[in-house]
């Protein structure tokens, strides 16, 4: 009897074992073929997916902040840009060799144009833009390696660099202004904002023959891995009645206002607007300046109107424009 019960549950575990065995089996089976089928699949993703970095270019000129335009010449979308991987390689401004990866929104950010389908979605035949900034500038005169890398694992690379490049900034708008000593002390005591821009409205110097007056924060942006070639300033001016040997003068600062260049003078008198240009694109009033003498911290203009006879000095603009080259 017991021996006929112990071949039952022998039997019976015999089964179970067997049928455990046959599921276990089958979960195996199916995780492989799944698995098999997530593999082959971003085989395929991987096979689909092309880019193109077509350049990259500096947006500040502290080589600190690059943008890299990469088209999605693939058949796949883009969407989850945390999954993605820029890695840059180049020598910083301290000469260290550095190889990081940057991190998507704190160090790197993207968008897409056009962005026409799927908004924030990098969709293929879209460019994006890869706006990165490194933790230290990139030295002057080198050039560091930046690598893309789609969240399914397909690269491609650039150079980007530091290196100046011959030009100008353009005639650049003063956003700040302030009078100086001299004469009533008031420099253009009416309007003195009106200086900014080119247009109808002006600053006043109502019968302050020796006003002076400073304008500032140009906003000026240039490498010091330039030479400064030549500084331009453009005067729109006039005075309210001829007579009296009137002039205008400008003056320039590197260090705030504590030192001043000598001052070009425009002895032009007219009753309307004209301009007249001080300096020019090889002109460089008298010293040797570095990038970073232009910045908003350092860069200073200081108006003078010279003159006898009580006369009203009137001034529609006052832009700089500064000539760089390597
Ligand atoms: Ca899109
Ligand atoms: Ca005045
Ligand atoms: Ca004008
Ligand atoms: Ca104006």
């Amino acid at each position: 009897m017991s021996g006929a019960l112990s071949g039952i549950i022998g039997m019976s575990m015999l089964m179970l074992v067997t049928v455990l065995v046959f599921q276990l089996m089958d979960i195996v089976w199916n995780t492989q073929v799944h698995g098999h089928q997530e593999f082959t699949q971003r085989i395929q993703e991987r096979q689909a997916t092309a880019i193109d970095v077509e350049s990259t270019a500096d947006t500040t000129t502290d080589c600190l902040t690059y943008t890299a335009t990469v088209a999605n010449t693939g058949d796949t979308v883009v969407t989850d840009f945390t999954e993605m991987d820029i890695l840059v390689q180049y020598t910083d401004s301290g000469d260290n060799q550095v190889a990081s990866r940057l991190v998507y929104t704190s160090n790197w950010t993207i968008s897409m144009s056009p962005d026409s389908r799927d908004p924030n979605a990098w969709n293929p035949d879209e460019t994006a833009t890869i706006t990165f900034t490194l933790l230290l500038a990139l030295k002057d005169n080198t050039r560091g390696t930046v690598v893309v890398v789609t969240p399914q694992g397909v690269v491609d690379s650039s150079y980007f660099i530091c290196v100046c490049e011959a030009g100008n900034t353009g005639y650049t708008d003063a956003l700040a202004q302030a009078a100086d000593t001299g004469g009533n002390n008031y420099g253009f005591e009416v309007n003195p904002t009106n200086a900014f821009s080119d247009d109808a409205a002006f600053a006043e110097n109502i019968n302050g023959n020796g006003d002076r007056h400073r304008y500032y924060n140009y906003g000026l942006s240039v490498k010091n891995s330039c030479g400064i070639d030549g500084i331009e300033v453009r005067l729109d001016w006039w005075l309210d009645a001829l007579g009296g040997s009137n002039s205008m003068d400008v003056e320039l600062s590197w260090d705030a206002g504590t030192s001043w260049t000598a001052a070009k003078s425009d002895a032009e008198e007219s009753n309307t607007e004209h301009t007249a240009i001080l300096g020019g694109p090889s002109d460089t009033w008298g010293r040797t300046w570095s990038g970073s003498e232009f910045n908003d911290s350092n860069f200073r203009l200081r108006i003078t109107s010279n003159g006898v006879g009580g006369r009203n000095h009137f001034l529609d603009w006052v832009p700089v424009k500064v000539y760089y080259a390597p």
